[in-house]
């Protein structure tokens, strides 16, 4: 059973935390190994090379070694909407738009193809996870319309339970993905349709029961509805803060954003100085009650849901329970490396946290 080498290694994991007191204070060795941390957060560098230095050493450094797999790619995940990730003929398998007719003028049908399917991913180095996914991937892929959009998604259940697709936003009840009759078998399908709003950020999960274990085992995704007209021109990420209990005791080992633990360590998100950067921060952590999203050297405007195009606080930590999202927009002023975490301390050091990487000029 994969749940079994799941719990070994996640048993090693802990032996390891318990060990020398954080993921972070046994990177170094990795990082004296390969360099695996290429100098990012790596404090006491110059210290003094004995055991004590050692012990201290690093301890923002992040899980030891790399991911070996990186599929998916938190990297490119961060950037891609209505799975324009795949090359043009691939997308179309799964993603189509067509005109609608007015009025209003400008509508589009939207057809996505949905699938759920069991699937190991690999959520820190060497740590696999026997995962419940949408299309493979955990996060599920990003779908986004515009207000006013009509959304079909055929929805079929290659998986070995039975599951749905619950979207937040406005639709009739039937579509609502939640209750006993809405559940879909192994093998069977399901279409979903309804009209795209409000605008704002929302997110889809799977609701069939026990929900905290569908939801955790990582059938969920961020939902996106544009205003009318769409928000000014910004490099646009998507950040889905998520968790997962290794070794299904009703607690998280592992944390992050898109999946792999401390990825944005290793792989900084790149951004150019003075540009608008829009997050869409989505929170779906399982047995926490809170997440959060603290950004260094810099504060952002909050659109909490996205359902206003006026910013309701400014600020450089945004808290968020399960379910909540907001929408972050701000610019870096300085170049160079610009930490980002969850204000959960034990969150960060178990993975929830990265770095941007603004440049001057193109990046
Ligand atoms: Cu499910």
């Amino acid at each position: 059973m994969p749940e079994t080498a799941a719990t070994t290694l996640s048993r090693r994991l802990l032996l390891r935390l318990a060990g020398v007191g954080s993921l972070g204070a046994a990177a170094l060795a990795a990082t004296k190994a390969g360099g695996a941390a290429e100098g990012l957060g790596a404090g006491h560098r110059g210290a003094r090379h004995d055991g004590a230095a050692d012990r201290h050493a690093g301890h923002l450094a992040g899980a030891v070694g790399r991911v070996t797999s990186l599929d998916p790619d938190p990297s490119v995940y961060l950037r891609s909407f209505n799975f324009s990730h795949l090359p043009e003929g691939e997308r179309a398998r799964y993603y189509r738009e067509t005109p609608l007719p007015g009025p209003p003028d400008g509508r589009l049908l939207r057809e996505y193809e949905i699938y759920a399917v069991d699937r190991e991913i690999e959520i820190a180095p060497g740590l696999f996870f026997p995962a419940w996914t949408y299309n493979g991937q955990v996060p599920g892929p990003t779908l986004r319309a515009t207000e006013g959009d009509r959304v079909r998604v055929r929805f079929l259940n290659q998986g070995s339970h039975p599951h749905t697709i619950h979207f937040h936003g406005w639709h009739p009840p039937a579509m609502d993905g939640s209750m006993a009759e809405h559940q879909v078998q192994p093998g069977a399908e399901f279409v979903y349709e309804f009209d795209a709003e409000p605008f704002g950020l929302h997110l889809y999960h799977c609701h069939a029961v026990p929900l905290k274990r569908h939801i955790h085992k990582g059938l969920y995704g961020a939902f996106i509805v544009d205003p009318p007209g769409g928000r000014p021109p910004a490099d646009e990420l998507v950040m889905v803060m998520n968790a997962f209990d290794t070794n299904f005791d009703g607690d998280n080992e592992v944390y992050a954003v898109n999946t792999v633990a401390h990825h944005h360590l290793h792989a900084p998100v790149e951004v150019k100085v003075g540009e608008l950067v829009r997050v869409y921060v989505v929170n779906v952590t399982e047995f926490d009650l809170v997440n959060s999203f603290h950004l260094h050297g810099m504060f952002f405007d909050v659109f909490r849901t996205g359902t206003r195009l006026e910013s309701s606080e400014t600020t450089d930590t945004v808290m968020l329970c399960q379910g909540e999202r907001a929408i972050l927009e701000t610019r870096f002023r300085y170049p160079g490396p610009f930490m980002f975490h969850a204000h959960q301390s034990e969150f960060a050091e178990l993975g929830w946290m990265g770095f941007f990487q603004a440049r001057e000029g193109a990046a």
